[in-house]
């Protein structure tokens, strides 16, 4: 299994974000009790597990979430604020987010490469870029333009990029244009449609799940299923 490091310039971490398999669980939930107790549940699962943090749980909580998870595990966490914004703002909302304790976040590549050099320029934290999205619209806007977007970031340094389970064959495609540090993350499995694995199996690292774990009636145990079909899919590593 590829374990390779990303040397960052002029940072002296190493990524949290492992690039092995494992599952990004998506935080959309609302309220912050059931985010904490996750979060703590999810700190003694088996597995490869990163917790991901979206608009709708900051909205309703602050970015104190993000410090508030950090404090209840060690699990790496991204802040998904899907940043799209002038230079200046952009780093301005990953600033806010890394101090708060987010390992990563995540932002749009179509809004420029200005925006994505001043982030990545930030060195305070991984930076990962949306390259495809796993909805239909997507396709109409994002897919003509993926591959330049894939290759700019990469130049600049990104450290993650994000391709849709929902299309396991652009995930193929895609990830044979990176070096082999960058890490992948899709998102898409089972409430969108995809299965645990069509992703990894195509060159993916974290498979983004939301729905189907934080929806269901036992989270810890839910992440560990999903977790053990991806690994009995890639034959049992
Ligand atoms: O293309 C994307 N599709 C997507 O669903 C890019 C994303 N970041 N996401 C996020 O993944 C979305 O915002 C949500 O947090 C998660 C998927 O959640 P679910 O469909 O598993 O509930």
């Amino acid at each position: 299994m590829d374990k390779k490091i990303k040397i960052r310039e002029g940072r002296d971490d190493i990524s949290r974000l492992k690039k092995e398999p494992g599952i990004m669980v998506a935080y959309d939930m609302e309220d912050a009790a059931s985010a904490i107790r996750m979060a703590e549940e999810l700190g003694g699962a088996e597995g490869n597990f990163a917790i991901k943090i979206g608009r709708p749980l900051e909205m309703q909580t602050g970015k104190e979430i993000i410090s508030r998870i950090r404090d209840a595990t060690d699990i790496p966490i991204v802040y998904d604020g899907k940043i799209a914004d002038i230079p200046y703002i952009s780093a301005k909302i990953a600033e806010i987010a890394y101090d708060a304790g987010a390992d990563a976040v995540i932002m749009h590549a179509f809004v420029g490469m200005d925006a994505v050099r001043e982030v990545v320029n930030l060195k305070k934290g991984d930076v990962i870029t949306v390259i495809e999205m796993t909805h239909p619209g997507s396709v109409e806007y994002l897919e003509p333009v993926s591959e330049k977007l894939i290759r700019k970031t990469s130049e600049i340094g990104v450290d993650g990029v994000v391709l849709p389970a929902t299309r396991p064959g652009r995930v193929r495609q895609l990830s044979e244009l990176l070096d082999g540090e960058t890490y992948i993350i899709s998102p898409g499995i089972r409430a969108q449609g995809a299965e645990p694995g069509d992703a990894i199996i195509n060159g993916s690292d974290y498979e983004v799940v939301g729905r189907a774990i934080y929806q269901s009636e036992n989270p810890k145990k839910s992440a560990e299923q999903i977790y053990r079909e991806i690994i009995d899919r890639l034959g049992g590593v």
